[in-house]
């Protein structure tokens, strides 16, 4: 299908010749821009913003970079190309043709999975929305505008299959995914993480790194699902999500570098002496980190899941990469499970593999996390520094699962309640370490300048010098 820029929703789907379809979407448009100008980024919709628009899917030139006001940054409907001949990769179905319509008795489990993974998209732009006005440099206020565009356009994504496949029903969860918000006491969002709020440019990064890289592992596993235009869908927003883990990736390593750069002119590593220079010390990064590595984990869901069996049996959700693995019916296989035995230990369970999907995927995710910290950990190797970032145990303050509120420390040692209430303080973000690294974020809106807790990237977007005016001000 040819892509259409010049429609007034850009789109690969043959919009125009579908007039119900359009006229849906048309409606939605306002509603949507209603609430991007309420609950959107704060006081930036009147400036100019070097941004990456998708235009087509052509991996050559799928998009271009350009000032645009980002109420009126073109939101489009983008699916990959469609493979022929693309069959059901897994699951009791293995084989079969894939499916270009829901089929009856998937359909409310298939418009559950659609709502929650389109409700994670305005729920980031919501937790960000302030974020704006404390970034450290034009070029990280951009990326921040960028990463909020683009969760604009998933959510797209979530709410064109939600109207063109699920009738009434789609329609009415495309306006509650508008409804619910962030933190919101009465209608919060479906998922955990999306609650949280995002008032400091550390647990952006930390956000952008774990949270989206959860991001990242869902949508290769809906990437796999036999309904086939949903697997389209999220195999284009990959292709933008990477862009949003590499601010995570490269924010929590500039912010590092810098403050290694003050403990060699300080010559010590003391976190008071630190915090007087102005830079986040690594306890404190430490502690964010934990925070977030472990809110993302629970987004996986339950270690053993009848709902992740039965998506996995009927071919509604697979595990990223699904090509990898031997067997794709997993029927007779199992996998064993570690679990707290209510005595302050650890014991063994034998579950059904498609039951452990959720920990597969989590494992997988786990290993990519990994990545990060070893590039991060090579600049402190290098400074000729002892001190090492580390990811906690899966164990550790979990929420959901069978380690949900059984206490550990992070090395993932069942511990007493009373023993987690004394330590916790060395352990997760204090109100202290939170307003510290609140005093820090200043705005800093001067072409070519940084905040003094973060370093300068190695390089601009798109070939632009670091100095470029990322974003221009009216
Ligand atoms: N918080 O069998 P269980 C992204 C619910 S991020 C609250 O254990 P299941 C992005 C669960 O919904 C990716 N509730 O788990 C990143 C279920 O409720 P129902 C988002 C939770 O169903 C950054 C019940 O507990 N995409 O794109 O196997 C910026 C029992 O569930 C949580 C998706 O998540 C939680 N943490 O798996 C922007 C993909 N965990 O249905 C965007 C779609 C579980 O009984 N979602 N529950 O009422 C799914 O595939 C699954 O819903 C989950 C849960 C993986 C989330």
């Amino acid at each position: 299908m040819e892509s259409n820029y010049q429609d007034r929703i850009p789109n690969n789907v043959g919009l125009g010749s579908n007039r119900t379809l359009q006229r849906a979407l048309e409606h939605w448009q306002p509603e949507f821009l209603n609430w991007w100008h309420g609950l959107g980024p704060s006081d930036f919709n009147a400036s100019s913003v070097y941004l990456r628009t998708a235009i087509s899917v052509d991996t050559k030139g799928w998009a271009t970079f350009d000032y645009v006001r980002m109420p009126d940054y073109r939101w489009g409907i983008f699916l990959a190309q469609q493979e022929d001949d693309r069959r059901v990769g897994f699951g009791d179905h293995f084989g079969q043709p894939v499916w270009q319509q829901v089929p009856g008795e998937h359909r409310s489990t298939l418009r559950r999975l659609i709502v929650t993974q389109g409700d994670t998209e305005p729920a980031s732009v919501e937790q960000q929305r302030l974020l704006g006005h404390t970034a450290p440099s034009l070029y990280d206020l951009r990326n921040l505008f960028q990463v909020n565009v683009e969760e604009g356009r998933h959510l797209w994504a979530m709410v064109y299959l939600l109207h063109a496949y699920f009738g009434r029903d789609g329609r009415e969860e495309a306006e509650e995914l508008l409804e619910r918000h962030s933190g919101d006491a009465d209608k919060p969002r479906i998922l955990s993480t999306f609650n949280e709020p995002i008032s400091d440019w550390l647990s952006f990064y930390m956000f952008t790194y774990f949270t989206d890289r959860d991001g990242k592992f869902q949508l290769k596993s809906l990437a796999e699902s036999s309904f086939d235009p949903l697997s389209r869908t999220c195999k284009f927003m990959l292709t933008e999500e990477a862009h949003h883990m590499f601010v995570g990736d490269t924010g929590i390593g500039r912010v590092i570098r810098r403050t290694i750069e003050v403990m060699k002119e300080l010559g010590t590593d003391d976190p008071i002496a630190l915090r007087k220079a102005g830079v986040i010390d690594l306890p404190t990064m430490q502690k964010y980190l934990n925070f977030w590595f472990s809110s993302s984990l629970d987004l996986f869901g339950g270690d053993s899941s009848s709902n992740a069996a039965s998506y996995f049996a009927n071919g509604l959700k697979g595990r990223p990469d699904e090509i990898k693995y031997e067997d794709h019916v997993e029927a007779e296989s199992s996998y064993t499970l570690e679990l707290p035995d209510g005595k302050g230990g650890v014991r063994e369970e034998r579950i059904p593999m498609r039951n452990a999907v959720n920990e597969v995927v989590r494992e997988a995710y786990v290993r990519d996390c990994e990545k990060g910290l070893a590039r991060w950990n090579r600049h402190l190797e290098e400074a000729g520094y002892p001190h090492r970032m580390t990811l906690p145990s899966t164990r550790f303050r979990r929420t959901v699962g069978s380690w949900a509120n059984v206490p550990t420390n992070p090395e993932g040692k069942p511990i007493s309640v009373d023993e987690f209430i004394a330590r916790q303080d060395e352990w997760l973000p204090t109100s202290d370490d939170r307003a510290y690294v609140h005093s820090v974020m200043k705005g800093v809106f001067e072409r070519g300048k940084m905040a003094g807790w973060i370093a300068p990237p190695e390089r601009g977007i798109n070939t632009q010098p670091v100095n470029f005016e990322y974003v221009k001000f009216h």
